[in-house]
């Protein structure tokens, strides 16, 4: 068991004040809150290696390299991907799917047919659609029930021998929905198709397995998972990895420059061109060990109970309605109450010292299936206590009844 009055000491933000209240902070699924072991090695890492990555040949920059470097082994034995090089370093999540969409250009024509499901973040859904305007492929996607699931008999009706490549999230942002990504994967392979998919949200709760997935790309933000911002991963198995054109040009991703012609890095710096985000890289690292020592099945074991809890005690409020009620769910919870605009409730329990996401969380499609503007969405972490979830339904039946 986990004792999560000894976790919350890790997190120093949680004894903060917010409007003169303590903090009840329940936007994790936009970003989590950092560890003071994550906040103590950026700064560590800046009083005392700072420089830059892979270029020279002196003390700091082979420390900082090392530091840079070690934080890709870490994630390549926390996912277990085959080899350390089919990491590639990117911004996070965003970047990643910009990158293999951006990057598939050459591949596609206007006779392939790339699949999403309509539960994407706008950041798996965009991408896609440039490609699909650069090179004349056609978009599909894969419909979802009621309860925010994807309908499979569907996608298996999308799936034919033009599908060139499969985008899913593992689990949705808005809904909470865990998706059997492992047999969407299996099934588009059977018509070699890539599988892409979108992790952001499960790299919180679920520790992925690349090589049981068998995925072709996996992506990933590190400020989901405790780490800082502007880090995060994309997982490309080595063969696609090779056969895909760099996505940005610059130091770093070559072998030789001329005027004629340029030939590029090998795997990873072929896609990783510029300086990084050195200090959020080896940040990140000192995240993953953090997750480790806690224990990822601990950490989704508790945050289920919070999410059973927390269902139960907003079902018994007047008219609230939850959106996403799938059999396999992370903890977040979408809702609405009455015709209640979600944007009042998030200001009126944020002035009690409660932070909620509210509106349509980069879902629009979600918004427009379910026919509403957006709702307020309640996302819970292993820091969180069902003490925190009785403040906050307190302070949704007041701003409900001054709403109302
Ligand atoms: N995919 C999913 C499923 C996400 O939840 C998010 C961010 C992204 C991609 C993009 O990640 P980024 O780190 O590159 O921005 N989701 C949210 C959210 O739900 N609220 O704020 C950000």
């Amino acid at each position: 068991m986990m004792d999560v009055q000894k976790i919350r000491d890790d997190f120093p933000i949680l004894t903060q004040q917010v409007n003169g209240k303590p903090l009840v902070y329940f936007d994790n699924a936009a970003t989590s809150q950092k560890p003071q072991i994550v906040i103590s090695a950026l700064d560590k890492y800046y009083k005392e290696i700072n420089a830059n990555v892979h270029r020279g040949v002196h003390t700091l920059s082979q420390l900082a390299t090392d530091a840079y470097e070690l934080t890709r082994n870490k994630i390549q034995h926390y996912f277990n991907a085959q080899h350390n090089y089919e990491i590639i370093f990117t911004r996070g999540t965003t970047e990643s799917i910009n990158l293999v969409a951006s990057s598939f250009t050459s591949i596609l024509n206007e006779e392939d047919e790339i699949i999403i499901s309509h539960l994407e973040h706008h950041s798996n859904i965009v991408p896609w659609q440039f490609l699909c305007e650069r090179t004349g492929a056609k978009l599909r996607v894969i419909p979802i029930n009621e309860k925010g699931e994807l309908l499979l008999s569907e996608y298996e009706k999308l799936l034919n021998n033009k599908t060139k490549i499969v985008a899913v999230s593992h689990v949705s942002n808005t809904l909470g929905t865990i998706n059997p990504i492992k047999e969407i994967i299996d099934k588009a392979h059977r018509f070699n198709a890539a599988v892409l998919i979108d992790g952001a949200q499960a790299a919180p709760h679920i520790q992925a397995d690349f090589q049981a997935l068998d995925c072709d790309f996996y992506c990933m933000s590190a400020h989901k998972m405790y780490g800082p911002t502007g880090i995060g991963f994309l997982y490309g198995k080595e063969a696609w990895l090779r056969k895909l054109k760099p996505y940005h040009g610059g130091g770093e991703m070559i072998k030789l420059v001329t005027f004629k012609k340029t030939t590029y890095a090998d795997l990873p710096h072929k896609f990783e061109a510029g300086t990084p985000n050195i200090a959020a890289g080896v940040a990140f690292g000192t995240a993953i060990d953090y997750i480790t020592k806690i224990g990822i099945k601990n950490i989704a074991t508790y945050e289920d109970t919070l999410l059973k809890y927390a269902t139960e005690k907003l079902e018994q409020i007047d008219g609230l309605k939850i959106y996403g009620t799938a059999e396999k769910k992370a903890s977040v919870i979408s809702f609405n109450v009455k015709n209640i605009h979600p944007f009042d409730i998030g200001s009126i329990v944020d002035k009690l010292g409660i932070a909620v996401r509210t509106g349509h969380h980069c879902t629009q499609p979600i918004m427009q299936f379910f026919n509403i503007p957006g709702t307020v969405r309640a996302s819970f972490s292993f820091y969180n206590t069902k003490e925190e979830i009785d403040v906050f339904v307190a302070a949704l039946q007041k701003a409900v009844a001054m709403l109302q």
